[in-house]
């Protein structure tokens, strides 16, 4: 079904958990374009799959992205890279706007565009040896795949300009602490515990999880009362959902429910 030279694909039909690794190990994962163009492709028909949660990765033990690729970066120029920057930017949306809720699980580097990547998902599970850092500035540029932005909104104004600033590794505790990583895992239990968490999400109503995850993403940056608008229309769409009839139904029969989707 998928024919992607840089990205692995599994997916598990009876759980609806899909596991997505970014396969460049040679170059630590590194974002280059056939990487972009890949999880494009892949975001861009993930609706298609039936998925109830996504886990994205990185190959190896060693890093999950090590940041944009930067041996491609050599011959552009500014209007190349606001492109680029653009285009980038667009492909992480459309991981923040996925239907289906994402969950990283870094397992080692997440520097520049790989830190980037993991903040466009739904939230971080890092294993205790994970670093995250925006280095860019030592290399006489910035952060160009949304850094700036998201990760201020995520853990404060003050943090994201050190980090950005200084271009220093932070420790997977370090994030946690900060509260931009949910919780931090021995490396070898990093894909159980991410398992365990989508499965959590996998069996509730999946147009619920997706109406929280709208609410949520698009309530931030609205006025609180705005947000509360926000949330009651989605409320009232869920009260219309079939999903609503069985789990409410589900309840009060002392039973499990079936979630459809629906
Ligand atoms: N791009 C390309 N190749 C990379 C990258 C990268 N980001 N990171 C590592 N590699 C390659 C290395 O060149 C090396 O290849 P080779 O064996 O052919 O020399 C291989 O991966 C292994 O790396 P190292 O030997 O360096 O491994 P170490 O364990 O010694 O070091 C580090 C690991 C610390 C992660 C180190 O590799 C490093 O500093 N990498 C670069 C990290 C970085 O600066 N990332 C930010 C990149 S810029 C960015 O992400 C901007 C995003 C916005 C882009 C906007 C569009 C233009």
């Amino acid at each position: 079904m998928y024919n992607y030279e840089t990205l692995k694909f599994e997916s598990d039909n009876q759980t609806g958990i899909g596991i997505l690794t970014i396969s460049r190990p040679e170059s630590l994962n590194a974002l280059n374009a056939q990487v972009m163009a890949e999880l494009e492709s892949f975001f861009k028909g993930i609706d298609d799959i039936g998925l109830r949660c996504l886990i994205l990765t990185g190959d190896g033990s060693k890093s999950f992205v090590a940041g944009a690729d930067i041996k491609e970066m050599k011959s552009f120029g500014g209007a190349q890279a606001e492109e680029l920057a653009h285009r980038g930017q667009s492909v992480f949306d459309l991981i923040e706007s996925s239907s289906v809720p994402v969950i990283a699980a870094v397992n080692g580097f997440a520097l520049g565009g790989g830190m980037e990547l993991a903040l466009a998902c739904d939230f971080i599970i890092a294993s205790d040896n994970a670093k995250f850092g925006l280095p860019e500035v030592s290399l006489g540029i910035m952060p160009g795949y949304g850094g700036t932005q998201r990760l201020s909104r995520h853990i404060g104004r003050a943090k994201a300009r050190m980090l950005a600033m200084t271009g220093d590794m932070f420790s997977a505790q370090q994030m946690y602490e900060w509260g931009l990583v949910v919780r931090v895992t021995p490396p070898e239990e990093l894909m159980e515990k991410c398992q365990k968490v989508a499965g959590s999400i996998a069996t509730k109503a999946p147009l619920a999880v997706q109406m929280v995850k709208q609410a949520v993403n698009q309530g931030q940056d609205l006025p609180q009362s705005d947000g509360m608008d926000l949330e009651a229309r989605m409320f009232a769409k869920v009260f219309e959902t079939e999903d609503k009839n069985e789990g409410v139904s589900a309840f009060i029969e002392k039973r499990k429910a079936k979630f459809k989707g629906k």
